[in-house]
């Protein structure tokens, strides 16, 4: 399971907010998606690639890159 944080500096309201959490979602493994609209962030939790996020916001129209990184050993 990963925990990232990705910068999306290009959101500006809710509509951005929308599009770009229902494309995060829809990438395989995500299990949650927090957008903070004020500081421009997206928090995701899942089985899944920064890069593989990134590149699902950057589809849908908006700039994305990794601020922040951190995997933890698999739970039993
Ligand atoms: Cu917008």
């Amino acid at each position: 399971m990963a925990q990232f944080s990705i910068q999306v500096p290009d959101m500006t309201c809710r509509h951005c907010v929308r599009s770009v959490s229902q494309a995060v979602s829809d990438v395989t493994g995500v299990r949650e998606v927090v957008v903070d609209l004020a500081t421009k962030a997206v928090h995701v939790r899942g089985a899944v690639e920064p890069d593989v996020v990134c590149a699902a916001i950057t589809a849908v129209g908006y700039a994305a890159h990794v601020i922040d990184s951190q995997t933890t050993p698999p739970q039993t």
